[in-house]
């Protein structure tokens, strides 16, 4: 109330970890009619990066699903489907059926469970997976591996793809690709097998295998891209380069190939305009916390400059006031303290803040600095809600629903709370939110909900009626009414409807663009928004491509703080199969099966280190180390290991919490139970998604304490 008669609801911000689908009441519609800019998600401390490739050639901004049971020939980046990445369940359940069809080759520079059991291990040096990735695509064209019923052909058949040799375009017919030779020509007729080897660390030979086993498969070839090469400073276009390949093959939107999420019909919550009031709207026009949009910070999601969330920066944007000073702040279900890279800013970013609220299940590093506490259901048991998800040519949409009662006082996060929060504006003389939300009525029955209970359920209710309405039917499941549906608790959906977006793919040319031409309008709407050339905007986001270049999936070396005399390793972070996120350290059985992943022991926090390397420093296994690069540091213990190359070293992120619970610190509140690996992490961007970098980020150095 005190923002809104001072003119300033724009220092109001909401921040969001995970979520379910019920979200946008509290994210969104709440932060507008309170009329703040400011709601600020995790996805760029996720996995934004991974998505631009696959927005980038075919116009889909998401997270992909895999034919696996299909494919001829797997190549995953950075993504170990056994332990992480998405639908493990699912993956796990059929993947010794996939590893009896199919050749599965993994690009890590960490031997993980996916890699132990694969046919190919390909343990690339950090960052350099843009360099095998066109070095396979130069391959399979000097080969006439592509799949010509979706790239095309010359017109007179006649294979002028040779190494070292521009190609006239117009002797080459595409079909639903679009610039493969400009592609060639640009960037990949010098990217031989020979070449990727010195700077990938890989021999050539396997290069050249790998190449011709995938091209061989086409077009049952997946190229399944993990956060790996993409969550990095110049990972955009690793992503690009790796997903490409999809395309060169044929394998996007086919059988046994890389697939989208299906149709899902769930709706919208009601439009906030019209309880959005002149303070609000004006509230809302402000710049955003985070700064994206900014030149350095183009965050083209989905093709607009400043649609993508710059997550990490939010810290640096409430420490400079820059825009301007955050007085009241809510936070759920997140833990940015402990889970984005340097923390130590979010920690006095966070004791900046005059109000700070944190909506949680648990105490966490992020509650420490919080005023006040709510306490929120656990979202499996007691919340009503919904998630999506993909994997196995399906969609689902699951319901959360209470099933215990509830043992104490304690509210759904992303509905009961901000009911009752409209409830006290209301008293309090502002009533847009609380009438905004009154009119969530059940779809039953017509009633507005009366309390916050209610609500919860009506607002539910309302964002799935299209799967449970038989009067609104749109496709997949049918039930005769809410009750069925609750009963049974998921709707899924038709069958994937395979190459449907052939021709008809959300980019520019409605192609799979070789050629981004929808990487092209988006750098160039930013440039136009700042006065600048395209080559100033690739300056300014740390990426070396002028030119056409910056248009098209290519090789960038990564960009790695620390110097290597200094710092002589390069630190590989990794997730734990037993990770739910940084969820999980407060659980005795995250210790107690810890050596399910490759390489770890059980009830301690090792950096694995190659035993070369490790014994020129006099490391043994066990000792207790202090790891430090350039912007922090953090003690584990060491582990000799051969399933990292010499030079790198490979750290399990999840442990370190100093206030999570009495088992994931030795002390709480005082000393953290192993290492966090974003203290270690420089806080730096792929600024084109406006990601955090997590991998190939930073140069480490060790030593015994
Ligand atoms: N078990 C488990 N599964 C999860 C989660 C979890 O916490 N636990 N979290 C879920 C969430 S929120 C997300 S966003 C996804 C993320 O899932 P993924 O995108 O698959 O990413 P991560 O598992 O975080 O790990 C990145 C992988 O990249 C490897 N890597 C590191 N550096 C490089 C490099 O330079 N090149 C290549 N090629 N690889 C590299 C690491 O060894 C690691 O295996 O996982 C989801 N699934
Ligand atoms: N170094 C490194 N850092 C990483 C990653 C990595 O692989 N390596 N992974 C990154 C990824 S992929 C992601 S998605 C982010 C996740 O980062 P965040 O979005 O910050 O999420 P978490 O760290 O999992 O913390 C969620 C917090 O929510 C609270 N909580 C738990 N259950 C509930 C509940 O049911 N309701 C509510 N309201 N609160 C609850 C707890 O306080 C918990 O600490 O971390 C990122 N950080
Ligand atoms: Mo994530």
């Amino acid at each position: 109330m005190e923002l809104r008669d001072n003119d300033e609801t724009h220092k109001y911000m909401l921040m969001r970890g995970r979520y379910s689908y019920l979200r946008d009441i509290l994210y969104d519609r709440m932060t507008k009619i309170i009329g703040s800019p400011n709601n600020i998600s995790h996805s760029s401390i996720c996995a934004e990066a991974e998505k631009f490739g696959p927005y980038y050639t075919e116009g889909y901004w998401g997270y992909r699903q895999y034919d696996v049971l299909k494919a001829h020939y797997i190549l995953l980046w950075g993504a170990d489907p056994l332990a992480a990445n998405r639908q493990v369940s699912y993956y796990s359940k059929v993947w010794g059926d996939v590893v009896g069809k199919a050749t599965i080759a993994i690009v890590e520079p960490r031997l993980s469970a996916s890699a132990g059991k694969a046919d190919e291990w390909l343990p690339i040096i950090p960052g350099q997976d843009g360099a095998l990735a066109v070095a396979i695509a130069h391959i399979l064209l000097v080969q006439g591996l592509w799949y010509r019923p979706f790239v095309g052909d010359f017109t007179d058949g006649v294979n002028r793809f040779v190494p070292g040799k521009t190609v006239d375009e117009s002797g080459f017919e595409e079909i639903y690709t679009h610039g493969v030779v400009r592609w060639w020509n640009l960037e990949l007729k010098d990217k031989t097998a020979e070449w990727a080897a010195d700077i990938t660390g890989l021999p050539a030979e396997q290069i050249q295998r790998v190449a011709e086993g995938y091209g061989n498969a086409a077009p049952h070839a997946i190229s399944w891209v993990g956060g790996g090469p993409c969550m990095q400073v110049r990972g955009g276009y690793s992503s690009m380069a790796c997903h490409a390949l999809n395309g060169l093959v044929g394998a996007a939107d086919n059988v046994g190939g890389t697939l989208v999420s299906n149709k899902e019909y769930t709706g919208k919550f009601p439009a906030p305009d019209e309880f959005m009031d002149e303070i609000a709207k004006k509230g809302k026009k402000h710049e955003k916390i985070d700064q994206r949009g900014r030149l350095h910070l183009p965050a083209i999601k989905s093709g607009k400059p400043g649609s993508g969330v710059v997550t990490n920066n939010a810290a640096d944007g409430i420490l400079n006031e820059d825009p301007y000073d955050i007085k009241v702040a809510i936070g759920y279900m997140n833990n940015f303290s402990f889970s984005a890279p340097q923390p130590e800013r979010w920690e006095r970013a966070l004791s900046k803040i005059p109000f700070l609220v944190h909506i949680t299940t648990n105490a966490s590093e992020f509650s420490w600095f919080s005023d006040i506490v709510l306490p929120d259901t656990h979202h499996m048991f007691e919340k009503w809600g919904y998630v999506k998800s993909i994997g196995n040519g399906y969609r689902h949409v699951t319901l959360m629903q209470p099933i215990v009662k509830n043992v104490w006082d304690y509210k759904i996060d992303e509905t009961e709370i901000p009911w009752l929060i409209a409830e006290k504006l209301a008293q309090k003389g502002f009533d847009n939110l609380l009438r905004h939300f009154q009119t969530y009525q059940d779809p039953e029955t017509g009633k507005a909900p009366a309390d916050e209970k209610e609500f919860a359920l009506y607002a539910l209710k309302l964002v799935t009626q299209n799967l449970w309405d038989p009067s609104q039917y749109k496709g997949g499941d049918k039930f005769s009414g809410w009750e069925e549906f609750s009963k049974i608790g998921v709707w899924n959906s038709d069958p994937y409807p395979f190459r449907k977006r052939w021709g008809n793919m959300k980019t520019k040319t409605g192609m799979f663009e070789f050629y981004s031409e929808t990487l092209k309008a988006a750098l160039q709407s930013h440039a136009a928004n700042h006065g600048v050339t395209v080559n100033e905007v690739m300056k300014a986001t740390n990426y070396l491509a002028r030119g056409e270049t910056a248009f098209i999936p290519h090789y960038e070396e990564p960009f790695t703080l620390g110097d290597e005399k200094e710092y002589p390793f390069v630190h590989v972070d990794h997730k734990s199969r037993l990770n739910r996120e940084g969820r999980s350290a407060n659980c005795t059985w995250y210790y107690d099966f810890k050596d399910l992943d490759p390489g770890e022991e059980l009830w301690a926090d090792v950096a694995k280190i190659n035993p070369i390397d490790a014994r020129k420093l006099g490391i043994e296994s066990g000792d207790r180390i202090k790891i430090t690069s350039p912007t922090g540091s953090l003690i584990c213990t060491a582990k000799h290991w051969e399933g990292v190359r010499p030079g790198t070293v490979a750290k399990c992120f999840g442990q370190g919490h100093w206030a999570y619970g009495r088992l994931a610190s030795e002390e709480f509140g005082k000393k953290p139970r192993g290492g966090n690996n974003n203290d270690i992490i420089p806080a730096q961007y792929e600024a084109l998604s406006g990601s955090s970098a997590y991998y190939g980020v930073t140069r480490i150095k060790i030593v015994k304490i």
